[in-house]
């Protein structure tokens, strides 16, 4: 069998409908037996390629009229074929996720940059060169499955290690800290964050009054609440969800700090272990190496009525089209005696550990390279869980990743039904399974062993206890001890909740503070004045130039500066908009052309031609589906396109009374020129297209190029400066400009 399948020109279609670029220039086929990273799974493919349909007992049958009674009826419950297909259909559904409902998926191999076992028993880290197959999930927190992708939330991003001894999940977001600190409080956070439960309004969103009703008492939520606000609440695609560490100056035209490797995303502090015993405290870091970038919200609103499928269909494209994308993985590791010496708690997750207290350390890397090939087979039917740990990590006292070790199992045996989810395909390990686990509904297992307790004889003591010493057992730190009075209680080392999200709001470029200040009137000028007033006065503990100037668009006087928490400080790898992206591959620029004007059809089509080797899609937008057109201007908006430039040949295009288009209003190409300048967008003018410029307002400035008619090198040199600046924010005026 050859990809891409079906699914892969189905989702063609969709992006066709949604106006976004189809891979189909770019499709890679590979044969089933290349693709390495799910080749433990193909054993399940179910190949329908030839062959009678059957019934689930594999008799075959016709299933296109029911059994009726005469020509018009009625049916006879005899109809066997009737029943069974209804019924499967009727129970077709899983309860989706209470949180991280909306996802989507890939397969990818880790490869272990190292022999780490000085440090970690862990195996996928125990030689240089060591191939782990992974499978990731990407979501959204707050939404339903069927919400909008580019919703302003946290990302998750959980990772499956099928290693050789065993599943290790890492369950973590595209942000290093959490809301609270003490999973007992979960359902609340949740609770408050989901739609109303009178009109299940809004959706996919905390601009509403309980959210920020919890968020103004619960002050733990202060720190990932600033940075869900800045641009990490609305990534440009999963795949430039955290980043990578080499950072290279943005063009010095656009507002820029340059800034050195950044945080990551397992948040919990974990345990390394080494089979000495000895042990390390450590933070997992997934670092993109597409290079960290954001959509502008405006932006992300209009992308979640385009296309609510804007991420999901980066994803799979990227794949489909062998632009896999990867993430390295770091450690920051520090001494057990270190867990306080910070002036915070490493046990608190609101908090991050900067990089200046402890570095990164690259272990590995992750390319995902394979799209799955069911979507509720395999992307539904993961079922991550913290508790998910091998041989050479552990836990950590954090009283959040305590309850989350529960809660996942729970959640998945209502999910599944019963307690055999980690039979599905997606869930199996590499290895063979021994233990006296049995029955229940869905077993797929056929236990030969009639003794099946431990210690047992009658099987001769099979299966055996495996530990540290014998079996490479899991085990726990041996050196790890808690001591402590009972009491339903917070550690005052985890009371400070302030210090930190000033940390990150001094760390953000001016504009980004501008951002992150808009998002919160955003969201705060939908709800209640009382607790406007709350919100102001947590600011305020944070910042008071914050304050006021969240006030100010609330018609609100913020209260007088609360100085306990200021500071100075700054920490590096938080800006998004301050680095240039590593790579554009898998960027898309819309051509506004013209069929009444052959010309700007050619000049597309050399443009696509000129910056097809590094993998960005040039789509040529006209009035009809003519040659060489791959967008109608009723399909195809900015928010699909990373960069718009206006194709005029040697005459402009936007003139209304000589070359008004035959099926659109000429506003069309205009507003798509307007939004995608006024995006942050790179935006470039081929040929005579001063009326076109003058009309939207685009006089100059960076990201703002013109070229000859004939200039089509030129005009992709400057497409390819300006794709990895990628956003180009001296466009956004800040509140003193
Ligand atoms: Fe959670 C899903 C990440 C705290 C309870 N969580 C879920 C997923 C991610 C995270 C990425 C989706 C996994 C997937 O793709 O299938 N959750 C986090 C992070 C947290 C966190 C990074 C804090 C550090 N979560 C958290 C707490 C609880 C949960 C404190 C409960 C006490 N999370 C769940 C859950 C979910 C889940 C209800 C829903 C579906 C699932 O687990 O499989 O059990």
């Amino acid at each position: 069998m050859v990809r891409p399948k079906l699914a892969a020109l189905f989702l063609a279609i969709v992006a066709l409908a949604n106006g976004q670029c189809p891979f189909a220039e770019n499709l890679v086929a590979r044969s089933d037996e290349e693709v390495t990273s799910r080749r433990h799974l193909a054993q399940y493919d179910v190949d329908d390629s030839e062959g009678y349909l059957t019934s689930d007992v594999g008799g075959p049958i016709e299933d296109q009229n029911s059994l009726k009674a005469g020509e018009r009826g009625s049916v006879l419950l005899e109809d066997f074929i009737f029943r069974q297909k209804i019924t499967h259909f009727d129970h077709e559904r899983v309860p989706e996720r209470a949180v991280h409902a909306r996802g989507a998926g890939a397969y990818g191999t880790f490869t272990s940059y190292d022999d780490f076992s000085n440090i970690t028993a862990a195996s996928f880290l125990s030689s240089k060169g060591k191939k782990t197959p992974t499978f990731v999930r990407f979501s959204t927190v707050a939404g339903s499955r069927g919400s909008a992708d580019t919703a302003r939330d946290v990302h998750g991003f959980a990772t499956r290690l099928f290693t050789d001894e065993g599943n290790f999940d890492i369950v973590g977001n595209n942000i290093p800290v959490f809301f609270i600190q003490d999973a007992i409080q979960f359902p609340d956070l949740i609770h408050s964050v989901k739609p109303r439960s009178d009109n299940e309004i809004p959706q996919a969103a905390t601009a509403h009054d309980s959210a920020w009703d919890f968020f103004t008492q619960e002050t733990s939520t202060m720190h990932t609440l600033f940075w869900a606000m800045a641009g990490y609440g609305i990534p440009r695609s999963f795949r430039h969800m955290v980043r990578l560490g080499f950072p290279l100056q943005r063009a010095a035209t656009a507002a820029c700090l340059l800034t050195g490797d950044q945080d990551g995303f397992g948040v919990h502090t974990f345990r390394f272990v080494n089979n000495d015993g000895q042990t390390k405290l450590i933070k997992w870091h997934w670092k993109t190496k597409q290079g960290k970038a954001s959509l502008v919200w405006d932006e992300a609103q209009h992308v979640a009525g385009k296309n609510a499928d804007f991420h999901r269909q980066d994803l799979f494209d990227a794949i489909e089209s062998a632009n896999y994308p990867e993430w390295e993985l770091n450690v920051q590791m520090i001494e057990e005696e270190d867990a306080l010496a910070f002036g915070f708690d490493v046990m608190d997750p609101t908090k991050i550990i900067p990089e200046e207290l402890a570095p990164l350390r690259k272990v590995g890397v992750m390319r995902l390279d394979a799209n799955p090939v069911n979507y509720f087979a395999e992307t539904e039917q993961i079922m991550f869980q913290p508790g998910h740990i091998v041989r050479g990590i552990d836990f950590t006292e954090d009283p959040l990743l305590q309850g989350r070790v529960f809660s996942y199992l729970d959640t998945q045996l209502n999910r599944h039904g019963g307690p055999n989810f980690e039979q599905l395909p997606i869930n199996r390990p590499l290895g063979k399974i021994h233990n006296n686990n049995r029955d229940g509904a869905g077993q797929n297992m056929i236990h030969k062993n009639t003794a099946p307790y431990s210690p047992n004889t009658l099987n001769k003591g099979f299966p055996k206890q495996a530990n540290q010493s014998a079996g490479k057992g899991f085990f726990t730190a041996p050196r790890r001890s808690v001591q402590g009075h009972l009491g339903r209680r917070r550690s005052p080392t985890f009371s400070d909740h302030w210090s930190q999200p000033r940390l990150f709001y001094n760390s953000l470029t001016k504009v980004e503070q501008q951002f992150l200040i808009d998002a919160i009137r955003f969201e705060t000028s939908q709800i209640d004045a009382a607790l406007q007033r709350r919100v102001l006065a947590q600011l305020n503990k944070i910042s008071h130039d914050v304050a006021v100037r969240v006030g100010r668009a609330l018609g609100l006087e913020a209260p007088a500066a609360d100085p306990e928490y200021y500071h100075g400080n700054r920490t590096t790898g938080i800006t998004i908009f301050g680095e240039m992206l590593p790579t554009i591959a898998g960027m898309r620029v819309g051509v506004l052309a013209s069929t009444e004007f052959k010309e700007t059809i050619s000049q597309a089509t050399a443009l696509r031609d000129a910056l097809r080797a590094d993998k960005v899609d040039v789509l040529t937008v006209a009035e009809t589906l003519a040659d060489g057109v791959d967008r109608t201007y009723s399909g195809a908006d900015a928010a699909g396109f990373d960069a718009i430039v206006v194709a005029a040949g040697s005459e402009t295009l936007f003139d209304g009374r000589r070359k008004k288009s035959t099926l659109y209003p000429p506003g069309r190409p205009l507003q798509m020129l307007m939004d995608g300048y006024g995006w942050g967008k790179p935006v470039g003018f081929l040929g005579r297209a001063d009326e076109a410029s003058t009309a939207a307002g685009v006089t100059g400035g960076p990201g703002v190029y013109r070229r000859a008619g004939q200039d089509i090198a030129g005009m992709a040199k400057d497409l390819r400066e300006g794709l990895a600046v990628f956003k180009f924010t001296d466009r956004f005026p800040t509140d003193d400009e």
